[in-house]
Order: structure tokens, then sequence, then C-alpha cells
């Protein structure tokens, strides 16, 4: 049955009215929750770093990819086997080789290899890897040394973490390895808004 063509106006106005609520409805949501548990899609990065006693550097990331496929890759005491893995090379967005960036909701995983730098101020035969933050950290694969747990000279180490809250953290050795020890150290900065 056709509609009486004089009730079209009528139909026309209401179309427009659920439009306009549904349109302020998301405009005034995304005030009401603020993009805290994630800054859109999320990335899975891939941190490559070196661990050496301070004096000589320190922490140092050389370099960092997000992995384009959903599984990690193989990874053992050698270090990670990325033939074959699919993954897209960015730069850092600091310059001074410790700072991370990472947007809320990303994961990263991080591979830290432990480096003998047969300086005579080193006092240790390995390093530690430990994150504190404003929040409890999830761990999606592997796990953070438990306390007195090292990674020797010459081995790699890998935990991937999904950062869920924004803020400053700090990722440190734990292994008392040379006199600056306590200044072995780096930053991770999870907000939104970090490109790469
Ligand atoms: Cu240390």
């Amino acid at each position: 049955m056709q509609v009486p063509k004089r009730h079209l106006p009528v139909v026309g106005l209401l179309g427009l009215v659920v439009i306009a609520v549904a349109g302020g409805t998301v405009y005034y949501y995304q005030f009401l929750t603020p993009h805290q548990s994630s800054c859109g899609t999320p990335s899975h990065r891939l941190i490559f770093m070196t661990a050496e006693i301070q004096e000589v550097g320190g922490f140092k990331v050389y370099n960092t990819a997000f992995l384009n496929q959903t599984t990690l890759p193989a990874f053992n005491a050698s270090g990670p086997a990325l033939g074959g893995v699919n993954f897209k090379d960015y730069k850092p967005s600091s310059s001074d080789n410790k700072t991370i960036n990472v947007n809320v909701g990303d994961e990263v995983t991080f591979y830290v290899n432990a480096i003998d730098s047969k300086d005579s101020r080193q006092v240790s035969s390995s390093h530690g890897f430990q994150i504190s933050g404003p929040a409890t950290l999830a761990i999606v694969d592997g796990s953070l040394p438990a306390a007195g747990a090292t990674i020797p000279f010459g081995t790699w180490f890998s935990v991937t973490i999904r950062f869920d809250t924004a803020g400053a953290y700090i990722y440190f050795c734990t292994v008392v390895c040379s006199a600056q020890h306590g200044s072995m150290n780096g930053n991770i900065s999870v907000s939104c808004g970090t490109s790469v």
C-alpha cells in the first residue's frame, strides 16, 4: 500500500531528527569516553636493544619495527629468527636511543641482547630487565625476570607487553653491573598520537 503523499514530509522530518540524534550521540560520547583504552587500531612494535654497562652507554635501542603478522618470530637465547617475518622498520621518534614511544593499547615485544663490554669497570657477567610504571603490566608473551633472574652476556631476553595505561614508564637493569648501574635505564612514554 502506498503511503499517502501528505505524510511524506513528516516521515522526512523524523528521518532528519533520527540522524541528528545519532550524530549528536556519537559527538557527545567521545567526550564521555576519551581514548584511554586504545588509540585507534593497536600496533605490535618490536624493539631491538642492547644492554651494556652504563659507562659505555647502557641500554641502546638500535632498531624498531611494526610486526605485520599475528605470530611472533621464533625466539631463543640466540635471539629472534626474523627470516620470513613480515615487519616494517620505523625510526624511533626520539634520538637518545633509549626512549620508547608507544600508543596506548599497543603491544611491544622487547628483544634485549646482553653484551659483554670487556671493560674493566664491568663487575657482572649478566644484565637484567625490569619495567616499572603507573599500572600493572599486561604481559602477553614470555615473562619479566623474577627477582634475581639475569640475562647472561651473549644471550637474548624477550618479553611482550601490552600497554593499556598511558603514562611514564621506566625500564632498568636489575643486576649490579658497574659503578653506574643505578643509571642504567630508559624511558617508555605511553600516550596517544605516537605516529611511529
Ligand atoms: Cu646493571
